[in-house]
Parts: structure tokens; sequence; C-alpha cells
């Protein structure tokens, strides 16, 4: 073994030049475990990035797309078995079971580093060992945190540039100091002579496992997404919100959004929605025309990291730099900015080629083109898709692009303290029962709102979608701990807090009759946002509900959109025999968690029984009847 170091127009690390006792110690001892065939640190140049791009293009991994439609951009595709987040192989391995609680997997840390040594014998033979230092936020930022992966793929590497930063300025940040180990393998070593494939990765076993007490992640056989790049859900969500219980603070699924109104008047909004259920689209935003005056910037578009700043308030940063987002559904009449955003310099998985060289996907435009290659590699013609049902990108197909190239970002995108928060939105996608829009009560009921979201399941993890399950505040699969500590963790932050922002709930995806989606959605979404921007500012008018405060039709801005009074109520009605069933899927989770779950939550629960129970259902709306 090797170590390699970087060409001459980078800045050379040496791994002797590392003077970091722990990471050199690191380094070592997982090269000896490894064995790679040779040993390469990071600088984050840009001639590192253009180096390994072409490798991976020389190697079949990537190839690059035509340079005057999509300059600097390239086109990746996965193995079949390797297209998701692997829910059911991911493991939370705290010392005591219940710690992990019964929203994880868990297995004894001792126990599952013994199953991962033996697997990670050997497993970069015949591949280089990257090593990639990485801040999450910021470099300097308080709020932010370095990491250090370690990983087999190039093409984590290159995603890892855009997703965070990383490199020599981030080892000097770094000097003596801790950091989280994020040790990444595909799992497939390479027997000398052997051919590699364009997507190595280990079909059969895959283990993403977090050590939140150690404060180290080890992800083994994938090259995907968020079982891959460390960064994101490993350490930003799951060990994050470990370390935010600890520290008192908060690591959310959350985008978080700037919206200027038309007198000037800025408002910064969070909001929790589960994987592919449009947090980039909400929270690059482009009002509708009748709404001319409002401006939505983007700070960020999957993770928040929360902390109470000295006024009382809570301050949000985005601890990632770039986007990973899903690519199909997206489009101009969707999500202009990501359009745009990635309009270069940006790496897509699994879309498909057009025969010019540039990528498409569903939904992209009305017709597709006439002849691609799909995401398999495949020819893929509409009459191929029409007769066997095969899509041309995989639904959970992503474009990987730099935060700073979105035409909506927030001049304060990277500010070090963050942007205060007025207004935290919580969403699932429910065909039924759930209205468009409701303030609960106060703070204890809006957790409790956000606690028992149900939404159905997307392709963004392996496994059958369109089923609902419950996925409180978005985050099954992201908390790092008992979700019933979580939930306390929520109500202890509304009463530590002298000014903690307003809490609301969302559902885009509410089902007429006829099947369709009753809320236009996308730029619409405005509408609603305007509304909850009023009522932090102690304005917009309201019914009070069994769940708390919801919009009359005269109180949101239908300027521009026919919607008539009769569709809106239709959209927010509360039916008694759905909300009465609600409750009850809402029990099975409560009751998963009841070891723990906190005394609140009962009360919070019954009071919603009773009010329900005493409510009659012939006037389907929303209204309340009696109050309680
Ligand atoms: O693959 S990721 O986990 O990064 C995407 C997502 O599920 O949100
Ligand atoms: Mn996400």
């Amino acid at each position: 073994m090797q170590t390699i170091t970087s060409s001459a127009k980078t800045d050379k690390i040496t791994l002797d030049s590392i003077s970091n006792p722990q990471l050199k110690i690191w380094i070592n001892e997982v090269a000896k475990l490894t064995t790679p065939k040779d040993i390469y640190i990071c600088d984050g140049s840009d001639a590192e990035y253009s180096r390994l791009c072409d490798e991976m293009v020389d190697s079949g991994t990537m190839i690059r797309l035509n340079r005057s439609k999509r300059p600097g951009s390239f086109l990746a595709r996965s193995d079949a078995s390797d297209v998701a987040r692997v829910e059911d192989r991911t493991f939370i391995c705290t010392r005591n079971k219940g710690d992990a609680g019964p929203n994880n997997n868990w297995t004894d840390p001792a126990q599952m580093k013994e199953t991962l040594n033996d697997l990670m014998q050997g497993c970069m033979s015949g591949r280089t060992m990257y090593v990639i230092p990485f801040s999450m936020g910021p470099i300097g930022s308080p709020i932010s945190q370095i990491g250090v992966e370690i990983s087999d793929s190039p093409y984590v590497v290159v995603n890892m540039r855009i997703m965070t930063r990383i490199g020599k300025r981030v080892l000097d940040t770094l000097g003596n100091g801790d950091f989280v180990k994020c040790l990444h393998t595909i799992g497939a070593p390479l027997r000398p002579g052997q051919k590699d494939v364009a997507w190595p990765c280990n079909k059969d076993t895959k283990y993403i496992t977090h050590f939140p007490e150690e404060r180290q992640v080890i992800s083994y056989g994938s090259g995907y997404g968020g079982n891959a790049l460390l960064g994101k859900k490993c350490f930003a969500l799951r060990l994050a919100s470990y370390m935010g219980k600890q520290e008192g603070w908060l690591a959310e699924h959350m985008l978080i959004l700037g919206a200027e109104s038309p007198s000037g008047e800025k408002t910064y909004v969070t909001a929790a929605f589960p994987s592919a259920c449009g947090k980039t689209n909400f929270a690059m935003l482009i009002p509708p025309p009748a709404m001319k005056g409002w401006k939505i910037t983007t700070i960020g578009d999957d993770i928040a990291w929360i902390k109470p700043g000295k006024d009382g308030r809570l301050y949000a940063i985005n601890p990632e730099a770039g986007y990973f987002g899903v690519a199909p559904g997206t489009s101009l009449r969707t999500n202009e900015n990501a359009i745009k955003t990635i309009a270069q310099n940006t790496i897509f998985t699994n879309v498909a080629l057009t025969d010019d060289g540039d990528v498409w996907w569903e939904g992209l435009s009305d017709t597709p083109p006439a002849h691609m290659i799909d995401w398999q590699g495949n020819d893929w013609t509409p009459e191929i898709g029409q007769k066997t049902g095969k899509k041309a990108a995989h639904p959970n197909a992503r474009f990987t692009a730099p935060a700073s190239q979105c035409p909506s970002v927030d001049p304060s995108w990277e500010s070090p303290e963050g942007v205060p928060i007025s207004a935290m939105i919580f969403g699932g996608r429910r065909a039924t029962t759930v209205p468009l829009v409701v303030e609960p009560r106060d703070w204890d009921n809006g957790v409790y709102w956000a606690a028992t979201i149900g939404s159905e399941t997307t392709a963004a993890a392996i496994g059958a979608t369109g089923q609902v399950r419950r996925d409180p505040f978005a985050m099954l699969p992201f908390c790092g701990y008992h979700m019933g500590d979580y939930f306390q963790h929520w109500l202890n932050m509304g009463k530590n807090v002298k000014n903690p922002p307003k809490l609301f709930g969302v559902n885009w995806f509410r089902k007429g009759a006829d099947g369709k989606f009753m809320w236009p959605g996308y730029g619409d979404n405005m509408r609603v946002l305007e509304w909850i921007i009023k009522r932090v500012h102690g304005k917009g008018g309201s019914t009070e509900t069994e769940i708390g405060s919801i919009p009359n039709h005269k109180d949101l801005n239908f300027d521009g959109l026919n919607f008539s009074e009769v569709q809106y109520k239709e959209a927010t009605k509360l039916d008694r025999d759905e909300w009465l069933t609600e409750l009850k899927l809402q029990d099975e989770l409560l009751d998963k968690l009841k070891d723990r779950l906190p005394k609140k939550f009962f009360e919070i629960r019954q009071a919603l029984q009773s009010r329900f129970e005493t409510k009659s259902n012939s006037s389907k709306t929303g209204s309340m009847n009696v109050m309680i």
C-alpha cells in the first residue's frame, strides 16, 4: 500500500503532514483493516474534483454530459439493487437498547463492531481509500461540526464536495480537535486482475450503523445517497439529533426559507416533510403572479440545525452546502429555481440520458424525447415505457448541485449564527383526513401534531410506496434515539426558549373523490404560507376547530386562482369518523413508545378524542361544534 498525493496543481496533503493525532491513528487503523491499494487525502480543490470526475468517466462510473447543454455535469447509474436508503439495514447502536427506542433497529455496539470488523477485513482491496475532512455548516461557525469520512468510493468524494465543505481548509480548522468518524465502504474489494463494474457495491449485505455515544458512523455495502454520503442523514440527523438532545438543541429534517413580504418584512420559516414530499420545491417556491410582492429565499432544503439564541429565539443553520434533490417531478413549472440550479456543475444519479447527451426524467416535460437510455442503461422510448411500465428515470433519481448556484439562495444562507425562526411547519402526504392547514392551539399541541403525523411512503427508501405510516416530525428514519425522549426534548425546548416559533400543520396532498389532488400546491403554497406568516405577526383570521385554528376561505388570498369556497371546505374539512379512526391509528405509535412517552401526550390525545366525540358530523366543515 502506498500513499498517493494530489496532483501538482493542488495543495498536497500527505499522511505524514496530518497533525491531528486521533485522525492519524484512525486512518492507519482503517487502512490496516481494509487493506486499500493506496490512501488519498482530499484537499477539496477544483483540480482534485475534475481529476476524480475524469477518472470516473474513464472507468465507466460516470458519463460526462454534453458540455454545451449541461456544462461540468455528469450522470451516474447505480446498481439496480442500490437505489435508496435502506431503513431495515440502518442501526442505532447505543449501549442501552432502550436508548435507541422502538423507532430504531438496535444491536449492541460491541457485537455490531465485531460483525463489521469481520466484514471489513480487506474490504477496500484493490481500491483507493479516500480521506474526506468535511464541515457540516459554514467553516468556523459556532454551530458547525467537523467530520472525516473515509470512503473507498470516488463518487462519494465528488458528491461530498458538493454537499458539504471539504478539504484542507477543514483540516486546518480542525487542528487537534475532535471530529465525527464516518467510515464508509462499498464492500466490494477488487481481486488482482478483477475487472471493476460501473457501480460497485455489495448486493447482499448492507449495514448503516451509528454509534451515538462515540459519535461514529460505519456504513457498509451501499454507495447511494444517505447510505454513503455520511455527512447527511447519518451525521447531520441521526448523530446530531442525539447530540442536540444532550446539549439542548435540535437537528431536524427541515427546509429553511426566508419570506419577504411586499412591505419588505422578512420572516424565516422551517418546514418538516418526509423524504420526497416536496421540501426542495417549497424551499425554492416562486409565488404566483398575483402575489408578486412576495419573495422566497432559500437557506436549506433538507436539514436544519436549530439552537436557542441569546435573545430567546431559535436560530437555524443549514449544515449542508448542496442539494441532493429528487429529480422526477422537477420542472420549470414545479420548481424553476431548482431547474436553474442544476443547469451546470451537477451530478445526476439514475436519471435518463437523452440522445444529445443531456438528462431527462418523468415530469421534466410533458412529452418525453422519442428515444433515451434509461437509468439502467437500456434503450427507452415512450412505446417501451407504455408497454413495460418501466420509467426512464428511477423514482428516487437525484441531482447533486451546489447551493450557491440556486437563484433564490438567501444572502444569509451561510451566516454563522443562523437565521431566527418564526414558524415551523409540519406536513405529511395524506390523501384523506388531514386538512390543508391548521395552527394547533399551542406549542405542546403543535408538538403532538408533529409527533403523530402520518405520511404515505415514497421511493426515497427501499420498500412499498404509498402506505400510510406514522412519521413523527418526518424524523422516523432519522431520529438517533428513543422517539419518546425526542418528543420530551421538543416539549422542553418550547418551555426553555422565551420566544419559540409558532407551529403549524399542512397537507398539500389531500385527494378528492375523483382521486385528484385537491390543492394545486407548488407556487400556490405561498397562499398558505402568507396566512402562516400573518398568524406569526398576530394577524390572519381563522375558525377554532377540534385540532386548532383553520383559516376560513376569506382568510386566504385566492387572487388569480379559481378555488371556490366549496373546494376550500373540502380541502379543510374535518370528518368526525375519519378523525376518530386517525386517533386510533396514532395510538399504535403512542403505544409503541409508551415507556418513555411524555405524560402531556396522553392529556392532549384524550382532549382531542373528547372534542371529536362531541362533534356532529353533519356540517362536514372545519368549524367546531362544541368546545371543550
Ligand atoms: O438518500 S437521502 O437519505 O439522502 C434522501 C432522503 O431520503 O431524504
Ligand atoms: Mn431528506
